[in-house]
C-alpha cells in the first residue's frame, strides 16, 4: 500500500521479478490491485498484493473493496515517498489502512517503508528517518510498526525484504539451529542462508565478529546483481545456440527431412490434431514421439479451444479454423488436449476466480486476462462445482447431442497443486 509513485511496483519488481533498479522507471501505474504468488522456500507461497495507490483506487479499497483488500492479511506493508508533498493525505490513507486492518485482520504485522531515501542529502537521512519514524510510530498506536528506510538504489531495500520474510517463515526457528549446528560442524567464522530466487537473507549464524553490519545486504545486492548479469549472458547465449541449432539443420539434416516432406505431400495421412499450450516446456513431437505428416498442432496460452458460439458473423479465432483444416479438410479424426502441470495460464485462470482482478477494466489491459475470461470461464465453473464436493466426485460432460456424455474424476488420489487440477479440469471441459 502507499500513494501512488511511491516505489511500490518498482521494489517488488527489483526483489521478486528480477528488475534492476534503472528498469523501474518504465513501469506505469497499477491498476488496480495486481496479485502474485511467490514460491519460497520449497512449499511456501507468498501472496503478494501490489495496491495501485491512484486516489480512485484507494477510495475503493476502503469503501466497496474492504473485506476483500484487509480480510486475511498477515503483513501489511505500507510505502511513503520520503519526498512526498503531500504528507498530510499519505498519513490520512495510512491512518485509514490502520483502521481497517484494526477490523479485518488485527494479529497482521505492520512495516512502514520511507522510500526514496536516496533522495535526500545523505547528512539528513539519520535525521528525517527518525523523526518519521516516531511519527508513525505514535499514529499507529494502538498498533505497532516497523520502519525501515529504504531505496532501490542500495541495498537498504533488501535489509527491509528479509525482515519482512523473515516473519513469515513459520518454521525459521528449526531452520535457525540446523543452520548453528551446521556452522560448528563446518567451524566457520560465519554462515548465511539466502533465500534461493530473491537472495534475501533468511537466517545466519555467527561464530566472529565483524565490523560492518549491512554485509548481509550488501552480499544479497551483489550476488544478485551478479546473477541478473549472467542472466543477461545466457539470453545471448540462447540467441547464438538457435542461430547455430538453424545452421546445424541447413547442413546436417534439412536433406533427410526434405525426402520425408516429399512423401507426405504425396501421401499425406495426419492422424490427429493435437492441442497443447505454447509454454516452451512443451515439446509434443517430442514426448508422442511423433514425426513429419503425423499430426497437426495448434498452441496457444493454456490450450483452450474456443466453443463454437464464438464464431459468429465471419468472426473467428485460430483455433476453429485449425479444427476445419484438420477435421474438415484433411479428415482426422482424433482431437487431443494436452496440458501440463504449472502452466501460466491455468495459475492466472485460478488467480481470475477473484471478481476485482477478472474486471473489465482489468480484462481491457489484459489480453491474456481477456482470452481466459472468455474461453475458460466454464471451466472455472465446473472447478468450482467440483471444489464444494472436495474432488470425490466425477464431473459429468455432455455434448450437444445427448448420447454424448462421458465422465470424468480429477486428481482422484490428490496428488496434485490446486491449478492443476483446475488445469485438468480444462482439458475435460475443452
Ligand atoms: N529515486 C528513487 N526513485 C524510485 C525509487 N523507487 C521507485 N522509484 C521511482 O518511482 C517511480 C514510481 O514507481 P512505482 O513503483 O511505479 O510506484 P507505485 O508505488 O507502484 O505507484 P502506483 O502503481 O501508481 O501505486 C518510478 O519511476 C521508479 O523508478 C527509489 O528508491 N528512489
Ligand atoms: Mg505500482
Ligand atoms: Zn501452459
Amino acid at each position: 500500500m502507499g500513494k501512488s509513485g511511491s516505489g511500490k511496483t518498482s521494489m517488488r519488481s527489483i526483489i521478486f521479478a528480477n528488475y534492476i533498479a534503472r528498469d523501474t522507471r518504465r513501469l506505469g501505474a497499477t491498476i488496480d490491485v495486481e496479485h502474485s504468488h511467490v514460491r519460497f522456500l520449497g512449499n511456501l507461497v507468498l501472496n503478494l498484493w501490489d495496491c495501485g495507490g491512484q486516489e480512485a483506487f484507494m477510495e475503493n479499497y476502503f469503501a466497496s473493496q474492504r473485506d476483500n483488500i484487509f480480510r486475511n492479511v498477515e503483513v501489511l506493508i505500507y510505502v511513503f515517498d520520503v519526498e512526498s508533498r503531500e504528507l498530510d493525505k499519505d498519513m490520512h490513507y495510512y491512518q485509514s489502512c490502520l483502521e481497517a486492518i484494526l477490523q479485518n485482520s488485527p494479529e497482521a504485522k505492520i512495516f512502514c517503508l520511507v522510500h526514496k531515501m536516496d533522495l535526500v542529502q545523505e547528512d539528513q537521512r539519520d535525521l528525517i528517518f527518525r523523526e518519521r519514524e516516531e511519527d508513525l510510530r505514535r499514529l499507529s498506536l494502538p498498533l505497532e510498526c516497523t520502519c525501515f528506510r529504504t531505496s532501490i538504489w542500495d541495498e537498504t531495500l533488501y535489509r527491509a525484504w528479509s525482515s519482512i520474510v523473515y516473519m513469515l517463515i513459520p518454521n525459521v526457528k528449526e531452520l535457525e539451529e540446523s543452520l548453528k549446528q551446521f556452522t560448528n560442524i563446518i567451524d566457520a567464522d560465519e554462515v548465511l542462508l539466502f533465500e534461493r530466487a530473491t537472495f534475501l537473507v533468511i537466517s545466519y549464524c555467527q561464530r566472529q565478529f565483524h565490523r560492518d553490519v549491512h554485509r548481509f545486504e550488501k552480499v544479497s545486492n551483489i550476488i544478485k546483481q551478479f546473477k541478473l548479469s549472467c542472466s543477461k549472458v545466457s539470453i545471448e547465449l540462447t540467441m547464438d545456440r538457435i542461430i547455430k541449432g538453424i545452421m546445424k539443420y541447413r547442413n546436417c539434416h534439412r536433406e533427410g527431412m526434405v525426402k520425408q516432406f516429399q512423401k507426405v505431400r504425396d501421401h499425406p495421412e495426419p492422424k490427429a490434431v493435437f492441442f497443447t499450450c505454447m509454454d516452451s516446456r512443451m515439446i509434443p513431437t517430442r514426448f508422442t514421439e511423433t514425426n513429419v505428416g503425423d499430426m497437426f498442432v495448434v498452441r496457444n496460452a493454456g490450450n483452450l479451444i474456443p466453443h463454437s458460439q464464438h464464431f459468429v458473423d465471419e468472426l473467428t479465432m485460430c483455433e476453429p479454423a485449425a479444427l476445419e483444416l484438420g477435421c474438415v479438410i484433411n479428415d482426422i479424426r482424433h482431437i487431443i488436449v494436452c496440458g501440463h502441470s504449472d502452466c501460466k495460464a491455468m495459475n492466472l485462470l485460478y488467480a481470475l476466480r477473484d471478481e476485482e482482478f477478472a474486471s473489465k477494466a482489468n480484462r481491457r489491459i489484459s489480453p491474456l486476462r481477456a482470452w481466459l475470461c472468455a474461453h475458460a470461464s466454464s471451466s472455472l465453473a465446473k472447478f468450482q462445482q467440483l471444489e464444494i464436493t472436495g474432488f470425490r466426485e466425477p464431473i459429468l460432460f455432455q455434448a450437444e447431442t445427448p448420447l454424448r456424455k462421458f465422465v470424468a474424476y480429477i486428481d482422484p488420489e490428490n496428488k496434485f497443486a490446486i491449478e492443476d487440477k483446475l488445469s485438468q479440469v480444462s482439458i475435460n471441459t475443452d
